[in-house]
């Protein structure tokens, strides 16, 4: 097989979504955000849902998702997307609204917003981006960081002493009564990645059956801010991460598991 056959549309093996746009990603080589871009928007074009869905980007290095990201979207100030997802989907109830949040973002700067907007069950898609730590501001302590994990504002590692244990924010969720659907899942390998994309699909279905949040966190890594090249990141992610954020569902169909 020659390239020109390779090329034709018969033997194409994969595609580049179209909801995708080609600006490039300004996203660090190896950093999750492209791929949890990337499977969402897979997931809003295979359901046939582009028109209908609109987005919120959040602050962080996500803050371009509406650059990247070819269907409709806004972004809102520091920790607001499930304040202004709550305004956007009350006034279009039929559309499919979704938030994309970084944790400094949803579990510091804007935990107020996350927990009454889960708590009254707005009928939105949220997706958390777990990576322990502030990526796009310079690498502070997020409310995520684990014990002992250095950051430019806890150089000696954080102490629980004195700046408290790392927050498990999904499964404060996972318990107020207006959430529907809580998963934890993460996105380095091809393995992860489907099981992402199912529960990414899984929420946005959700938003049909109108019971309330649908909240899929995804534990990633921030090579950058973690000061380690892109693999180093992941093997650290697996055996420190994952131990503390376990993955898997944490609450599927109004029920806890
Ligand atoms: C120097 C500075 N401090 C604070 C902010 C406000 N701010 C914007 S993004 C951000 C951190 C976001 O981190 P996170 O939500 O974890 O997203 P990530 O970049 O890790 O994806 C902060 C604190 C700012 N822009 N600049
Ligand atoms: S700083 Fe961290 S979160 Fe931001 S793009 Fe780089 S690796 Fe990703």
């Amino acid at each position: 097989m020659d390239v020109l056959d390779i090329i034709k549309p018969e033997n194409q093996v994969f595609c580049k979504t179209k909801l995708m746009t080609d600006t490039p990603l300004s996203y660090c080589p190896g950093c999750g955000h492209g791929t949890a871009h990337n499977l969402t928007m897979e997931v809003i074009d295979e359901m046939g849902i582009a028109e209908d869905t609109i987005g919120v980007a959040p602050v962080g290095c996500s803050v371009l998702a509406y650059d990247f990201m070819n269907i409709d979207m806004t972004q809102a100030a520091h920790g607001r997307a499930p304040a202004v997802a709550t305004a956007i989907s009350r006034c279009w109830p039929e559309k499919y609204v979704f938030t994309y949040q970084g944790d400094g973002d949803l579990a510091a700067i804007g935990t107020a917003e996350t927990i009454h907007a889960c708590n009254r069950g707005e009928n939105i898609v949220i997706i958390f981006v777990n990576n322990g730590i502030y990526g796009m501001t310079g690498g502070q302590m997020a409310p995520t960081t684990l014990e002992g994990m250095k950051s430019s504002t806890s150089p000696y590692g954080r102490e629980i002493a004195t700046m408290g244990s790392p927050l498990k924010i999904t499964e404060l969720i996972a318990n107020l009564p207006g959430v529907y659907y809580v998963t934890r899942q993460a996105v380095h390998t091809h393995k992860h990645a489907r099981k992402a994309k199912k529960a990414i699909r899984k929420a946005f279905e959700n938003i049909k059956l109108k019971k309330g949040i649908s909240f899929v966190e995804i534990v990633s890594n921030c090579n950058s801010g973690w000061k380690m090249t892109p693999n180093d990141a992941n093997i650290w992610m697996e055996e420190n991460m994952f131990p503390y954020f376990q993955l898997g569902d944490i609450k599927v169909n109004g029920k806890l598991k």
